[in-house]
């Protein structure tokens, strides 16, 4: 059964690949599973229909036959579960790379997000200049102790793990602000992630629905 996710149907950063389908096409890609795209504007992910399978109108989701998931974390721990190659066999070993997916989202990914609202949903507001340097010195606090732990390791745990997928894919998001090119040894993490064919494929098929020339 092809499981079908949902993305935008033009993403606002106009094909950089940081809407969240991104993640859940490279994850597929990954684990060399095919899947179909259903593309939703804003007001069909507002609607019903939509509601029914994200109750909070939003992209991506993921349908696998009766299954309707929503939130990256749990798509992409489901996949990791249902395929191997995202989570290490050994028990201990996969219990540290779900609690770096954990971490990416749960601890790295709110002040990032935090950044990019300041920097841009904020930018018009007359307290935005005052309030973004403590914005980015909240994003610094976390980067300074994600940057220590990796040290010159390739990935987080070992091997390339879904850890490493969500981390990548949330820092990603700092790119446009300059903030990730401070850390030498993060910005060649994100690079080597990037590298990877999987995420190569998946960022193409998002690219070909959104960037500026697409139809
Ligand atoms: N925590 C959710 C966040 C989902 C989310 O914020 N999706 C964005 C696209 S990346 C969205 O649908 N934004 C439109 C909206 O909220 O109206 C996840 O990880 O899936």
């Amino acid at each position: 059964m092809t499981p079908i996710i949902t993305a935008f149907e033009r993403s606002p950063d106009g094909g950089k690949g940081l809407a969240r389908d991104t993640r859940v096409r490279w994850a597929l890609e990954e684990v060399g599973q095919p899947y179909e795209v259903r593309l939703v504007s804003f007001a069909q992910m507002k609607a019903p229909g939509h509601l029914a399978i994200h109750p909070f109108g939003q992209i991506p989701t993921y349908e696998e036959g009766s299954l309707c998931l929503f939130e990256t974390g749990s798509i992409v721990f489901h996949l990791a579960e249902k395929h191997a190659g995202l989570l290490p066999g050994d028990r201990d070993a996969r219990a540290r790379a779900i609690t770096w997916m954990f971490a990416a989202l749960n601890t790295v990914e709110p002040p990032v997000l935090d950044l990019t609202t300041a920097r841009i949903f904020e930018a018009d507001k007359p307290w935005s200049a005052e309030r973004l340097p403590l914005v980015k010195d909240r994003v610094r606090a976390t980067l300074d102790k994600l940057s220590v732990y990796l040290g010159a390791a390739d990935w987080l745990d070992g091997a390339f793990s879904a850890g490493d997928l969500l981390m990548v894919s949330v820092l990603l998001r700092l790119r446009m602000s300059g903030i990730l090119d401070e850390y030498e040894n993060l910005a060649a993490y994100v690079a080597r992630g990037e590298a990877r064919p999987a995420y190569g494929r998946a960022f193409a098929a998002q690219f070909a629905v959104n960037a500026p020339s697409a139809s």
